[in-house]
């Protein structure tokens, strides 16, 4: 299901614009997640005749049985990448076009593996744009700029009925994302870091606002590379708890 939805992508991407990419893989990684959550099965652990212990596996979503001991297992991921090799063939076969012979299947290969493999949300964030640029016709160089598959994340300042708070007030980048602060309502409003809840070594007064934003509509964006909590605030409306929190995922 992941994988077809993937090739069909892929086969449209010809044409798509690479700033669009992104917006069509997400769906991919969320049914990736689902596929991760349900690999997760439960053994039932039985005593059989002379004490010995047996584990028995339970259908995936079945529920350990009262007065019964289980243990989780996790299918292991290796097993899964085996199936990689049969969607970049199929990928292969069904693209009659000049992109097909100038794309490089090793680095795609390798890019559906990491999304299939990986752990790490934004590995497979990055590795699912890399793979979409490719199939888009990008070459290699410009898939493996840093800066490639970056996202922007808006935080409303003010909510939308005057409110004194940060929409959301909880934000999740990952590294190498920015953050772009607009001011909504009941400014002004500015963003300011508190210092003793950033990841060492990075300067508060780097990352925090001077001024403040007046007008509506007005933005501050911020890059963050090192990750990490950080806990910041508008420091007209402190007082009010006009709070916020950003998280920086590795
Ligand atoms: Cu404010």
């Amino acid at each position: 299901m992941i994988f077809k939805t993937l090739v069909l992508m892929g086969l449209l991407g010809s044409n798509v614009a690479a700033e669009s990419v992104p917006m069509y893989l997400r769906k991919v990684s969320s049914s990736k997640d689902e596929a991760v959550v349900e690999s997760e099965h439960l053994d039932l652990e039985v005593v059989v005749t002379g004490g010995e212990r047996q584990l028995f596996p339970l259908l995936p979503g079945t529920k350990c049985p009262t007065g019964h001991t289980c243990r989780a297992r996790t299918v292991s991921k290796p097993s899964l990448s085996i199936s990689t090799e049969p969607v970049i063939s199929s990928f292969k076969e069904n693209l009659k076009t000049p992109l097909a012979m100038a794309m490089d299947w090793n680095e795609f290969g390798s890019n559906i593996e990491t999304i299939v493999v990986s752990d790490n949300i934004c590995t497979r964030r990055k590795a699912m744009a890399r793979a979409a640029g490719l199939a888009a016709g990008l070459s290699v160089a410009a898939v493996s700029q840093p800066a490639f598959g970056a996202e922007t994340k808006v935080v409303k300042m003010g909510d939308d009925n005057g409110g004194l708070k940060f929409v959301p007030e909880k934000t999740t980048i990952c590294k190498g994302d920015s953050v772009t602060w607009v001011n909504n309502k009941s400014g002004p409003h500015n963003v300011v870091f508190d210092e003793d809840a950033i990841p060492k070594g990075v300067s508060q007064e780097a990352i925090s606002m001077e001024d403040q934003l007046g007008e509506e509509g007005e933005t501050f964006t911020m890059k963050f590379e090192e990750p990490g909590d950080y806990a910041f605030y508008c420091e007209p409306h402190r007082g009010a708890g006009m709070n916020g929190m950003l998280i920086v995922t590795p």
